[in-house]
C-alpha cells in the first residue's frame, strides 16, 4: 500500500503495462487478446465499458486501458456454481468485500437461495422462471413489483424488458441513470425538447472551444483523451473544470501512437483548467454569462452585439428574465459559490467569446448534485445566447456513463413514458399500457423499505451497491417476497436477498448468443445518438447462462400463459424480430434491420440539432433560476464546524461503478487500497492531521440516522479547499437516501455534508 505521486502523462506505457496485466489474470490470455481485437470493431462487439463514441480508421484495435479490463473481466474463464455456493454462506459472501464477490468469475447456473440453511442452492431453468412468474402473479397489483435496468443492458433486452413490465402493468423502471445522468434528460427535455446531446464525433474537429465540466475521462471516457489531444493539437481551446486536478485532464500519451510511446512524449488534453468547489459550476457559468452580459451591453451602445440576437429572436424564449437573474446575482455570491477568481472567470469568458464554435461536456460532477437540473439549464442558456446549439462544431454534449444506458432509455425503460410512446406501444401491441408514473430508484427503495414492493427483479447492475445509504437498501431487498438478480457476476446484490431469490446467470456482451435460428447480434446507442450492432465471440462454459431475451421472455411465457397476445418465442428465435417491434414504436428506427448492415451504424437524429424544437412552446427555453443559497443548504449556519467540509464520491482507474478491478488509482498516485480520502495539503495542516493518518467521515443530515465511516487515511491532493472526495461505493454510506436533486430525485452522490474526526481507535475491518 502506497501514496505516491504520479508524474505521467495519462495514458502512454502505463496504460499498456496495466492492460497486460489484466490481460494476464484474466486466465484466458490468448482468447482475450482476440476479443480486444474485436472491440468496437465493425462486426465484434461493442466494448462494454463507457458510452463514448467511435469513429476511427476501420480495422484498426479501438480499445483502451479500461476497454481491456471490463472485457477481460466479463470473458474470465473461472465459474462461480453449485460446488462455491455450497461451501460459502451467504453471510459470509456478505462480509467479502466487493472486489472478491466479482472476481470469483461468472455465474454458471441459476441459483436460489435458501433461507434456512443461508446458502444459494441449484435450481433448474424451468424452476426458477416458473417461481418468478408465480412470485408475480401472486401480487394484488402489479405496481407492487420493481424492474430495476443497468445501462449495459441491450436495446433487444431492454425492451423486452419494458414490455413484458407493461404486459404486467407496471412502470416501476429504476434505472442506474437515475443515479446517473437524469438532471441531464431532465433539463435537456425541457429546454431544447429532447433529452440527449446535440453533437457528433465529428463536431469535435472543428470546434474552437471545448468547455469541459466535471468529468474525468482519463479514467472513465479514456478515448476521449485522442479526441480532446487532437482537438489541443490543431489549436483549439480546451477547458477543463474539475473540482480536483486529473491528469487525464492535463496530458495524455496515445498508446496508439508510436511517436509519442517511442520517445515518451505526450500531448496536452487541455489549455486551461479551472478548479471550481464541489457544486460551484452553475456559479462559474452564471459569472460567464455576467461578464459577457456587461460586454453585450456596451457593444449595444455602438450597434454591436456579442450575443446572437438573431439565434435568440428566432429560437428562444425566456432571455429577458434570465438576464434579469443574472443581473440580480451579486458577484460576492457568484465568488463564493464558484471558488474561482474573478481573473479566471474572466479568462473562460474570453476563450467563450472568441470562439466561433464551442462544444460544452459535462458528467457525473455536474449531475449528481442537488441543484443539477440548474447547473445544466445554466449550461443550456450559455450555449443558447450565443446560437451554440445546432450548428456544427457546437452543442451540448453529456458524455454518458454505461455503454447502453442511452439507448435503454430510448428503447422505453422510463418510469415516465410520454403519450406518444404510449400510443405507438397500443397501436403495435392491442393492449393499453399503463399510464400511471411508475418509481424511480428512490421511490423504489423506499417502497420496498415500507413493505409496498415485494418483487425486485434486476437487469444487471448491483443496487445494494450502487445506491446511496447502503444499509437501508440492503434492508429494502431483505425485506422482498423475491429478488431476482439477472446477472453475470456475483455482487453485494446477491449476498443481501430476499425471502426468496434467484441469480440467473446471463450471457455478457463478448458471449456468442445461439439461438434457434443461429448466432444473435444485439444494438447499442453510444453518447452521440449512434446505434450499432455488436456480436458475441466467446463460447466456453456458457452452456448454462442464458441470454438476457431468452431470460426475460421466460418468465413472460410463464406468467402470462400460452394465450398471450405477444409472441414471445419469436423473439427469442430470432432478435430480428425484436428490431422489427422497436421499428413500430420507437422513432428513428425504420428499417431498422437493414440499417444495421452498414459499417459504424446509423444516426438516431437528434432534434435540437435540426433547430426543431420538441418543447411545448416551440422554442428552446432560457431558463430562470437562482443561484442556490448553498450546495448543502440542510446546514445552518450554527451547525457549521470547522471539521466539516462538502465530500465528493467517484470513481478510481481501476473499478467499473461497484465492479471493483483492483485497489490502484495510478494517475491520482494510489496504490494498494481504496480506504482512502482526498483533502487539500491546507485543509491537512488546519485539521492539526498529516498525510497517511485515519479518520472516520460522518455526514450530517436531518433525520436521526447516523451514517460514518470509519478508518479513511488521509491523502493529500491538489482539491478545492473545504472539499473531500472518496470512492464510491465505499463512501455510499454516508448518502441519505433522501438527499437527492431537485426535480431529478438523483442522489447527491457529489455533495455531502460530513464531519471528519481523527480516528479514536484501530479502523474497524471494513465491510466493503
Ligand atoms: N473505467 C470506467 N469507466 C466508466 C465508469 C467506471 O466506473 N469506470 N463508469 C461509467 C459511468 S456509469 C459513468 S456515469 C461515467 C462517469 O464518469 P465521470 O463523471 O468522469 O465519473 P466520476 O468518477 O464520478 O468523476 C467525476 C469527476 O467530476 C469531478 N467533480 C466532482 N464534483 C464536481 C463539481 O461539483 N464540479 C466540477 N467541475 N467537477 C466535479 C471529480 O473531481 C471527477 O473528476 O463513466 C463511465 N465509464
Ligand atoms: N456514491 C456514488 N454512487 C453512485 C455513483 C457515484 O458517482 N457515487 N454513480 C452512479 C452511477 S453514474 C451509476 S450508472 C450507477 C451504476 O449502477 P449499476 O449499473 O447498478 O452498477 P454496476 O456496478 O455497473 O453493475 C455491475 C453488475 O452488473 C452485472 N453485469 C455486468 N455486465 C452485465 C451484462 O452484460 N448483463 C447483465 N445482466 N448484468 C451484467 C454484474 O453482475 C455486475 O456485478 O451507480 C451510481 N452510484
Ligand atoms: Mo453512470
Amino acid at each position: 500500500m502506497s501514496i505516491k505521486e504520479y508524474n505521467g502523462p495519462a495514458g502512454g506505457w502505463g496504460a499498456l503495462k496495466s492492460t497486460t496485466r489484466h490481460l494476464l489474470k484474466s486466465d484466458n490470455v490468448a482468447k482475450n487478446i482476440m476479443n480486444l481485437m474485436k472491440t468496437n470493431q465493425d462486426y465484434g462487439f461493442d466494448c462494454p465499458g463507457c458510452a463514448w463514441g467511435e469513429k476511427g480508421v476501420p480495422g484498426r484495435f479501438r480499445f483502451c486501458e479500461n476497454g481491456a479490463k471490463a472485457v477481460n473481466w466479463e470473458a474470465t474463464s473461472r465459474r462461480v456454481d453449485r460446488t462455491f455456493f455450497a461451501e460459502y454462506s451467504v453471510e459470509w459472501l456478505n462480509k467479502q468485500t466487493d472486489y472478491f464477490l466479482e472476481y470469483q468469475g461468472r455465474l454458471a447456473e441459476p441459483m436460489r437461495y435458501n433461507a434456512k440453511t443461508d446458502h444459494y442452492e441449484p435450481i433448474s431453468w424451468d424452476d426458477a422462471l416458473d417461481l418468478v412468474a408465480k412470485h408475480l402473479n401472486a401480487l394484488d397489483n402489479p405496481n407492487q413489483a420493481e424492474f430495476y435496468t443497468s445501462g449495459r443492458a441491450s436495446n433487444e433486452a431492454a425492451f423486452v424488458y419494458q414490455l413484458l413490465a407493461r404486459r404486467l402493468g407496471t412502470n416501476n423502471f429504476p434505472d442506474c441513470s437515475n443515479m446517473c445522468h437524469e438532471a441531464t434528460s431532465v433539463a435537456l427535455g425541457k429546454n431544447i425538447g429532447i433529452g440527449k446531446g446535440t453533437v457528433t464525433m465529428e463536431d469535435f474537429e472543428i470546434a474552437d472551444a471545448i468547455f469541459l465540466f466535471g468529468q474525468n475521462p482519463g479514467t472513465n471516457h479514456p478515448r476521449m483523451l485522442e479526441t480532446l489531444s487532437s482537438a489541443y493539437r490543431r489549436g483549439a481551446k480546451v477547458l477543463a473544470f474539475n473540482n480536483l486536478r486529473e491528469r487525464g485532464l492535463e496530458r495524455f500519451a496515445n498508446p496508439q501512437n508510436p511517436i509519442e510511446m517511442i520517445s515518451y512524449g505526450s500531448t496536452p488534453t487541455t489549455s486551461h483548467y479551472f478548479m471550481p468547489k464541489l457544486g460551484g459550476d452553475m456559479a462559474v457559468v452564471r459569472g460567464i454569462v455576467k461578464i459577457l452580459l456587461a460586454r453585450h451591453e456596451d457593444a449595444l451602445q455602438r450597434g454591436e452585439s456579442v450575443f446572437d440576437l438573431e439565434f435568440i429572436e428566432t429560437h428562444t424564449q425566456g432571455m429577458d428574465a434570465y438576464l434579469a437573474q443574472v443581473k440580480a446575482t451579486s458577484w460576492e455570491q457568484i465568488l463564493e459559490q464558484a471558488g474561482l477568481t474573478m481573473d479566471e472567470i474572466t479568462a473562460a469568458a474570453d476563450v467563450y467569446q472568441n470562439a466561433k464554435r464551442v462544444i460544452v461536456t459535462w458528467a457525473m460532477g455536474v449531475t449528481q448534485h442537488k441543484h443539477s437540473v440548474a447547473t445544466i439549464e445554466e449550461l443550456i442558456n450559455l450555449q443558447l445566447l450565443f446560437g451554440q446549439v445546432g450548428k456544427e462544431g457546437a452543442g451540448l454534449c453529456p458524455v454518458r456513463g454505461h455503454s447502453n444506458v442511452q439507448g435503454d432509455r430510448t428503447v422505453g425503460i422510463n418510469e415516465k413514458p410520454n403519450a406518444a410512446f404510449l400510443e405507438n406501444f397500443e397501436n403495435a401491441f392491442g393492449f393499453a399500457p399503463p399510464k400511471e408514473h411508475g418509481h424511480n430508484v428512490v421511490n423504489a427503495i423506499e417502497a420496498m423499505l415500507r413493505g409496498e414492493s415485494k418483487v425486485f427483479i434486476g437487469l444487471g447492475g448491483n443496487l445494494v451497491s450502487a445506491a446511496p445509504d447502503t444499509d437501508r437498501v440492503a434492508q429494502a431487498m431483505k425485506q422482498c417476497n423475491l429478488t431476482v438478480n439477472i446477472s453475470t457476476k456475483l455482487n453485494r446484490s446477491h449476498v443481501n436477498p430476499g425471502h426468496d431469490a434467484l441469480i440467473l446467470p446471463c450471457l455478457g456482451r463478448t458471449d456468442i448468443d445461439m439461438q434457434a435460428t443461429g448466432p444473435q447480434k444485439v444494438t447499442v446507442e453510444d453518447s452521440f445518438s449512434m446505434v450499432h450492432a455488436s456480436s458475441g465471440r466467446l463460447d466456453s462454459a456458457t452452456e448454462h447462462m442464458r441470454s438476457e431475451v431468452s431470460i426475460l421472455a421466460g418468465i413472460a411465457q410463464r406468467t402470462f400463459g400460452a394465450t398471450d397476445p405477444v409472441d414471445w418465442q419469436s423473439l427469442v428465435d430470432n432478435y430480428d424480430n425484436i428490431r422489427l417491434l422497436i421499428e413500430k414504436v420507437i422513432p428513428g428506427f425504420k428499417e431498422f434491420n437493414q440499417r444495421l448492415d452498414v459499417p459504424g451504424g446509423f444516426y438516431l437524429g437528434n432534434s435540437a440539432r435540426d433547430l426543431n424544437w420538441q418543447t411545448p412552446q416551440g422554442k428552446a427555453q432560457i431558463a430562470t433560476n437562482a443561484l442556490p443559497e448553498s450546495v448543502v443548504p440542510h446546514v445552518k449556519a450554527d451547525q457549521q464546524t470547522d471539521n466539516m467540509f462538502v465530500l465528493q464520491t467517484m470513481r478510481s482507474h481501476d473499478q467499473y461503478n461497484t465492479t471493483v478491478y483492483g485497489y490502484d488509482d495510478r494517475y491520482r498516485g494510489v496504490f494498494g487500497e481504496r480506504n482512502v480520502v482526498f483533502l487539500n495539503p491546507e485543509d491537512i495542516a488546519a485539521q492539526g492531521l498529516q498525510a497517511g493518518d485515519l479518520v472516520d467521515i460522518e455526514s450530517v443530515w436531518n433525520d436521526g440516522i447516523e451514517r460514518k465511516i470509519y478508518g479513511f487515511k488521509v491523502v493529500a491532493f491538489k482539491i478545492a479547499q473545504g472539499n473531500i472526495a472518496a470512492y464510491f461505493p465505499e463512501a455510499n454510506a454516508l448518502i441519505p437516501l433522501s438527499s437527492k436533486g431537485d426535480k431529478s430525485d438523483t442522489p447527491t452522490s457529489k455533495s455531502i455534508a460530513v464531519i471528519v474526526t481523527r480516528s479514536q481507535e484501530a479502523p474497524l475491518l471494513a465491510r466493503a
